[in-house]
């Protein structure tokens, strides 16, 4: 090979080589501060509602495995991540449905809205999940749910799918038998959160999160390797703002109210999932007290040397 005599011939010699010089690049390597890519969204509870409702009566969880909703970021060229690093679905089991055991090294966690008589197994042990009650699969966990009641069962679903993507570490499987075979039937498990037990915590809270709401618990410590869950109750009337490295999705337990990110201004209620993407300055305003379940990708900064927070 001969030797490039000039910096045109030196830079084409590059991408004959799929190299490229730090000094010469397409597209910055390095820059000051977070770019801003995930966009703030809002999906709604209300418009989502029917549309699960007439994919109850058009699609099975015979066929379906899950009949879930992913919550795609508008921003472009995005096939499916909510936020950077996790995604957010609403689900629904009709009675007598079954959603048949599986695992997956993605972690998992549930909200649950409306519709009483539904279990989810994890590992073996069934709990009942009622409205407000928040729920975990962990990594690699079985995890099934069956409708035995009367009620059609609506949650929310949060997991890190996209970290997962992101890392490559992606593993699924079926259980070979479609559900577990030696099933315990628990109310107090450590996977299971109760609304009961999450309202009277939040009674006696005296954390603010920094003045970002009126009080707030955190289910576990962390709830996942790669998820902090926080309860967050609001106050009438507008939070101070903040702003992490971390990507957060709010969903609203109880209330109404909107939340300002920049100069995007999304309007709540509940049901109702915000997309809050890292680095963003936001702060909620409620316009009557309110609850919010902030699902937050924390401890990946945390553990990373990366978590940067900011409050004004
Ligand atoms: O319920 O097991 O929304 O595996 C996405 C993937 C729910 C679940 C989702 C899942 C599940
Ligand atoms: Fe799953």
């Amino acid at each position: 090979m001969t030797k490039p005599q000039s910096l045109d011939e030196l830079y084409a010699r590059f991408d004959g080589m799929h190299m490229e010089g730090g000094w010469h690049r397409r597209f910055p390597a390095l820059w000051p501060v977070p770019e801003e890519n995930f966009l703030p969204y809002v999906w709604r509870y209300a418009d989502v509602y029917p549309v699960l409702e007439a994919a109850g009566d058009l699609v099975s969880t015979e066929f379906a495995e899950r009949r879930n909703l992913t919550m795609r970021n508008p921003v472009e060229g995005n096939r499916y991540a909510t936020v950077r690093t996790l995604v957010a679905a609403y689900q629904m089991v009709k009675p007598g449905e079954i959603a048949r055991s599986h695992r997956h090294t993605p972690n998992a966690l549930r909200l649950i809205l409306d519709g009483r008589g539904t279990t989810t197994t994890v590992n073996g042990k069934r709990v009942e999940m009622r409205p407000g009650d928040v729920m975990l699969t962990p990594n690699w966990a079985w995890h099934a749910h069956e409708n035995a009641g009367n009620d059609d069962c609506y949650w929310l679903d949060f997991l890190d799918v996209p970290t997962v993507h992101l890392l490559e570490p992606m593993f699924f499987e079926r259980h070979p038998n479609g559900l577990e075979a030696e099933v315990e039937d628990v109310e107090i498990s450590p996977v299971a959160f109760r609304w009961e037990d999450t309202l009277a915590a939040l009674e006696s809270s005296s954390d603010d999160a920094g003045g970002m709401c009126a009080a707030q618990v955190e289910l576990g410590d962390p709830a996942l390797d790669t998820v902090r869950l926080y309860m967050q109750r609001l106050a009438k009337g507008a939070t101070r703002t903040h702003r992490t490295t971390a990507n957060s999705l709010f969903a609203v337990v109880e209330g109404q109210g909107k939340t300002c990110i920049g100069d995007t201004e999304l309007t709540w209620a509940r049901g109702d999932v915000v997309a809050v993407p890292a680095w963003r300055a936001y702060r909620h305003e409620a316009s009557e007290a309110s609850v919010l379940l902030r699902v937050t990708d924390k401890p990946v900064f945390e553990k990373l040397g990366w978590l940067r927070e900011e409050i004004a």
